[in-house]
């Protein structure tokens, strides 16, 4: 493999995620299919030879649960690890904690894919003071916390997200460190980093769904421009999570376990 490799995976299930239910900035855990994906994905790392250097996940426990369990299987628990509100997931402003389908039938199949996919698609805020997903963890970060987040677009993740990675892991990590990363992170975040890398079009990103705990591989040259485009490391796996993703709110359905 040349250039530089950067591996990308949305967590495990998380509880939320099984009981379908919008999750954003509130801080859930895996649920124990999540567990199992991580390891899965962490084999899948394994067995395709890639060895990761540093790792990246967001504050977000199911972010962090998904990296150790990952690094667990691979023998790497000394790497490096950094974690950064920038890899949050969207912050989904009033429908945080609420029922997808609850949600699905008050929007209808339209609006509720706009406000889910669209590139500007926009949940209704939570309320100012309300917000219980705002704690200690982001005291001390590169922002005022006044000034996080009450609701997020795709768009408004992007703005806050692309800088980011731009300095930090791309310079800094991929071309004057020369490492190999990994970025546990999000579905909106997931989309944010293939709309940048791949330039998807904005109107083509809502098609685009994120499955749990399938890593991606992007090899980019020194330009950040990919050699070829991204690929998962198990193909079938990802499609069957995407579907699944794809039909969240139309059913409360979850599907058996992955298998390798
Ligand atoms: C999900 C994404 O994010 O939900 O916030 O509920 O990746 O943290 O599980 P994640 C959430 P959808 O946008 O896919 O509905």
């Amino acid at each position: 493999m040349t250039g530089h490799t950067l591996i990308i995976l949305r967590h495990g299930e998380s509880e939320w995620n099984h009981e379908n239910k919008f999750c954003g900035w509130i801080d859930i855990p895996l649920s124990e299919r999540g567990r199992y994906e991580a390891r899965v994905a962490g084999e899948l790392i394994k067995r395709n030879g890639l060895k990761p250097d540093v790792v990246y996940t967001s504050k977000l426990t199911r972010s962090i649960e998904t990296g150790n369990i990952i690094l667990q299987v691979l023998g790497r628990q000394w790497c490096d690890v950094v974690r950064t509100w920038r890899l949050n997931e969207r912050h989904y402003g009033a429908y945080q904690g609420v029922d997808k389908t609850l949600v699905y039938k008050q929007l209808g199949p339209e609006k509720y894919k706009y406000v889910r996919r669209d590139f500007n698609g926009l949940p209704p805020p939570v309320e100012s003071g309300k917000d219980k997903s705002i704690d200690e963890r982001y005291r001390d970060i590169d922002v005022p916390v006044t000034s996080l987040p009450k609701t997020e677009s795709l768009k408004m993740v992007m703005d806050r997200l692309i800088p980011y990675v731009r300095s930090e892991i791309l310079y800094r990590r991929l071309i004057e460190e020369n490492k190999t990363v990994l970025i546990v992170t999000h579905g909106s975040v997931v989309r944010s980093l293939i709309k940048y890398f791949s330039k998807v079009a904005d109107a083509d990103i809502s098609n685009i769904n994120v499955p749990t705990g399938v890593p991606l591989v992007y090899e980019l040259d020194e330009h950040f421009e990919p050699t070829r485009d991204y690929y998962y490391l198990d193909p079938d796996l990802a499609k069957r999570g995407i579907e699944k993703v794809l039909n969240e709110g139309k059913s409360s359905a979850s599907s058996s376990k992955p298998s390798l």
